[in-house]
């Protein structure tokens, strides 16, 4: 089974990433052939500074390096490095009606977030489709906002096969339940565009600062503090054990405790949490020709997965 995933370099890694994407990306390397991309072109469509581009990549990979990415069984690699993903863009995108992508809610959201219109933006899905395709995966692991585009994937494929004879295969979608979407310091959906985030390895005195400014209400602190759509609560349950989550949830039924005290205790469960990784992080950050050999392999191998495929389409459609 092939496995595909990818995240953008727009910031760097958040906690809703993590729980989100690297943590299921990671434990699913055991499962298959897992191949993780940096999604530097997508990434384009909003990120105007190269070097933040280039640093993000770069820090990406080092984070998920040192979250348990292991190179020898996942392929992490940047998009960019794949030169054939702008070829297969555009030869779907001749066959993908406008429709089908004036029919896509992201684009719309996006607008509405104040993102610039661009042809890149509007056409997402199909370079999307195209990382997809590229590599036969069979498992793509999505949030439910993805789920539209993983179905402008098939039907692009299937366009293909009708007009061209079997090329592709068409990907299944692991939706993830939306339910565990981490929450960010305002309670909305964790997000690098919502600047809501706290990053898997911040200092100590940054991190301080995000935790004890994660908005809350006016609840007095004797009375019972509302469960329902706390970040506090929302971020715990991922970072605490079940005992410490329970007596957390407890504390806030019975009163008596301040949002102040319940920040503290989720500042220790971050940072308990990722203490190890963080120690590991500094091993692989001290050896960055170690993480660009780790890129270069992956690339190299992601290549070697889409070979076939693109020889396979361009003899059909008549490039070669
Ligand atoms: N809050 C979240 N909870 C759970 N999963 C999340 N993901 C992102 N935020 C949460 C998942 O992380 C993966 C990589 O995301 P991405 O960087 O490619 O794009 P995104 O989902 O758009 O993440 P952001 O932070 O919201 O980025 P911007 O602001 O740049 O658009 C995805 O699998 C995503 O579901």
């Amino acid at each position: 089974m092939r496995i595909l995933s990818g995240i953008q370099p727009t910031g760097l890694p958040h906690l809703g990433n993590y729980f989100g994407m690297m943590k299921p990306a990671i434990e699913l390397q055991q499962k298959g052939e897992a191949l993780y991309f940096i999604a530097d072109l997508h990434a384009l469509t909003t990120v105007r500074d190269p070097e933040a581009l280039r640093r993000n990549s770069r820090e990406i990979a080092i984070d998920f390096l040192a979250c348990g990415l292991d190179p020898a069984r996942a392929c992490l690699f940047r998009q960019s490095d794949i030169t054939c993903i702008p070829e297969l863009s555009w030869i779907l995108s001749t066959v993908t009606p406008m429709g089908l992508l004036e029919r896509c809610h992201s684009y719309k959201d996006k607008l509405a977030k104040g993102l610039h219109a661009s042809l890149g933006l509007f056409s997402y899905p199909v370079l999307m489709a195209a990382d997809i395709l590229a590599y036969d995966s069979d498992l793509v692991p999505v949030g439910k906002d993805q789920k539209q585009h993983l179905e402008v994937t098939r039907d692009i494929a299937v366009k293909i096969n009708e007009l061209y004879g079997d090329i592709f295969k068409l990907p299944e979608p692991m939706i993830r339940d939306e339910s565990a979407a981490i929450p960010g310091t305002d309670g909305a959906k964790m997000s690098k565009s919502y600047g809501n985030t706290i990053e898997l390895f911040m200092e100590d005195s940054p991190l301080k600062k995000k935790v004890m400014a994660i908005q809350t209400d006016s609840t007095p602190v004797e009375s019972p503090k509302p469960l329902d759509g706390s970040p506090i609560l929302g971020i715990y349950r991922h970072v605490a054990s079940s005992s410490d989550y329970t007596a957390m949830e407890e504390a806030f039924r019975t009163g008596g405790t301040g949002y102040g005290d319940f920040k503290k205790r989720l500042l220790e469960g971050v940072r308990d949490y990722f203490a190890p990784m963080r120690a590991e992080r500094q091993r692989i950050a001290s050896d960055p020709g170690e993480v660009e050999r780790i890129l270069s392999n992956g690339a190299e191998k992601a290549t070697a997965f889409a070979t076939p495929v693109m020889d396979r389409l361009r003899k059909a459609i008549g490039l070669r």
